[in-house]
C-alpha cells in the first residue's frame, strides 16, 4: 500500500462493524448498495429528535426555529462539499432516483419535445435510464445509447455519430456501479457545451468517493444520495445551476412551495424551496451535513487516494485466484468490483460469503443493459469504502479460494 491511511483509526466510529455475523467478524463490502453510519451521524439524528423537532418554515416557536436553522444550515453544508456557489442550488430529495426523476419531469418536460433526443450511456443504472425512457415515451422523444467497450469504459468516439442539432440533454454517470469506471466527464461537458447542450451527472457513486467541485466539472445538473456517504437513508440532493433551477417547472404541488395561492392559481416560492412541496426528511438533511462533516474530518482526497491504492490491491489480490474474472478494466476506476468465480451462481458465491462473515452483492446491480452486454445473467460485486482494511481484502480472497473447493466438490 502505497498511502499511510489508516482505516484502524475511524472504524470505531463505526458501531455497526463492530458486530460478527454468524460467528465471523462482519466484513462489509457492499458500500456502493449504501454505506455504513459513523456514531456522530447516528447521535445527530437522535438528538435532534429529542431536542429540536419541528416542521421548518412554518413555526414561529423555538424548536421550529431550531429545526429551520439546522435545516438551512445543513443545505449550507452541502453546497460547500461540492463547491456549489450557492445554498440556493441545493434541493433536497429522496435520493439520487428522484432527483433524476425531478430532472426529468420539472426541466425535461418543459425543453424536451416531440423529436428531440437525449443520450444516455450503456452503463447506466437504471435511476438514470427509466426517467428517460419514460420522458421519451411521453413526449415523443428519442433515447440515444452512448456504448460501451466489455472493459466498462465509454466508446467516446461514438459520440460524433449520435450527436445532433436535435440532443437536448447528455445524462451520464460519473461513476459506474458495476465497473467501477470514473468516466471523462470534463471531456463530456466541455463537448456538449461547445455545441449548447447541458449534461446531468449521476454522482451517486462518485460524491461519497471524489472530491467534487461542481465549478470544475461544469455540470449542469449533479445528483447524489446521502446513504452513500455515511449519511442516512431517504435523503438525497440535486445540484443545478441557477438558470436552470429558476426556469424549471415545480416537480410537485403542495405546501411551501408557493408563494400565493388562490383557488384556481398559485405562484411559485423562490428556489430551491420551490422543488420541495410537503414536510421535508428535515432529519435526514441534518444527518447528511453532519456526514459530510465527518467525510471532511477523514478527508476526501486521502479517502480517494487510500481507495484507490485498496482497489488496486483487491484486484491483484482476486487476480491472482485461479477462476476469478472482474469485469471493468478502466484507467480511472473507483472501488466497486465485479466478478465471478469459475461458474458458481453469484447468489450462491454471495450466501457462502456471507456464512463466512462477508457483505457482498450479487445481482445485476439495477444495471441489466450492462449485464446483457457482457452476456451474464450476474455478478457479485465487492465495494470498497475508506473503512475497508487489507486484512479484509485478504479474508475475501481467502474465502473465495474456501468457495472454490466448496462448490467444486
Ligand atoms: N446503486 C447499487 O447497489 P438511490 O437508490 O436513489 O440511492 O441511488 C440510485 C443509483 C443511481 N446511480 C447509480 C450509479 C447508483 O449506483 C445508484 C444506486 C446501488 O449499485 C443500489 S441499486
Amino acid at each position: 500500500m502505497k498511502t499511510k491511511f489508516d482505516p484502524l483509526k475511524y472504524r470505531p466510529d463505526f458501531p455497526i462493524l463492530k458486530q460478527k455475523i454468524h460467528g465471523y467478524p462482519l466484513v462489509y463490502f457492499d458500500n456502493a448498495a449504501t454505506t455504513q453510519k459513523p456514531k456522530m451521524v447516528i447521535d445527530a439524528i437522535k438528538n435532534f429528535y429529542e431536542r429540536d423537532n419541528a416542521n421548518v418554515h412554518r413555526a414561529i416557536h423555538q424548536l421550529g426555529e431550531r429545526a429551520t436553522e439546522a435545516y438551512e444550515k445543513a443545505r449550507k453544508t452541502i453546497a460547500g462539499f461540492i463547491g456549489a456557489e450557492s445554498e440556493k442550488q441545493i434541493v433536497f430529495t429522496k435520493g439520487a432516483t428522484e432527483s433524476i426523476n425531478l430532472v426529468a419531469s420539472a426541466w425535461g418536460r418543459k425543453y424536451i419535445s416531440e423529436g428531440d433526443e437525449i443520450i444516455v450511456s450503456e452503463m447506466e443504472h437504471h435511476s438514470n435510464l427509466i426517467p428517460w425512457q419514460l420522458l421519451a415515451k411521453d413526449v415523443g422523444a428519442v433515447l440515444k445509447i452512448l456504448p460501451i467497450n466489455l472493459d466498462g469504459t465509454l466508446v467516446f468516439n461514438e459520440f460524433e455519430h449520435i450527436l445532433s442539432n436535435k440532443t437536448k440533454l447528455i445524462a451520464v454517470t460519473h461513476m459506474s456501479n458495476v465497473f467501477g469506471t470514473i468516466n471523462p466527464i470534463k471531456k463530456i461537458v466541455s463537448m456538449a457545451h461547445d455545441r449548447g447542450i447541458p449534461v446531468l451527472l449521476d454522482g451517486a457513486q462518485s460524491v461519497p468517493h471524489l472530491p467534487i467541485d461542481v465549478g470544475f466539472l461544469d455540470c449542469d445538473f449533479l445528483v447524489f444520495s446521502g446513504h452513500k456517504m455515511c449519511g442516512p437513508t431517504g435523503i438525497g440532493v440535486l445540484y443545478a445551476k441557477i438558470n436552470h433551477l429558476e426556469n424549471m417547472n415545480p416537480y410537485q404541488g403542495g405546501g411551501e412551495m408557493i408563494s400565493s395561492v388562490w383557488l384556481d392559481n398559485a405562484t411559485w416560492n423562490e428556489i430551491p424551496h420551490k422543488f420541495e412541496a410537503g414536510t421535508q426528511n428535515i432529519a435526514g438533511a441534518i444527518g447528511l451535513a453532519k456526514a459530510i462533516e465527518y467525510l471532511e474530518y477523514v478527508n476526501m482526497r486521502d479517502i480517494t487516494l487510500y481507495e484507490q491504492d485498496l482497489v488496486t490491491y483487491t484486484i491483484n489480490k482476486l487476480m491472482s485466484i485461479d477462476g476469478v474474472v472482474i469485469y471493468g478494466n478502466a484507467p480511472a476506476r473507483g472501488g466497486a468490483i465485479s466478478f465471478n468465480l469459475d461458474d458458481i451462481h453469484p447468489h450462491d458465491l454471495a450466501h457462502f460469503l456471507d456464512q463466512k462473515g462477508i457483505a457482498v452483492r450479487a445481482g445485476h446491480h439495477c444495471a441489466q443493459p450492462i449485464m446483457r452486454k457482457l452476456n451474464l445473467a450476474a455478478t457479485t460485486r465487492a465495494s470498497l469504502y475508506f473503512y475497508n482494511t487489507v486484512e479484509e481484502v485478504d479474508y475475501l480472497a481467502e474465502q473465495l479460494v474456501e468457495a472454490k473447493k466448496f462448490f467444486n466438490l
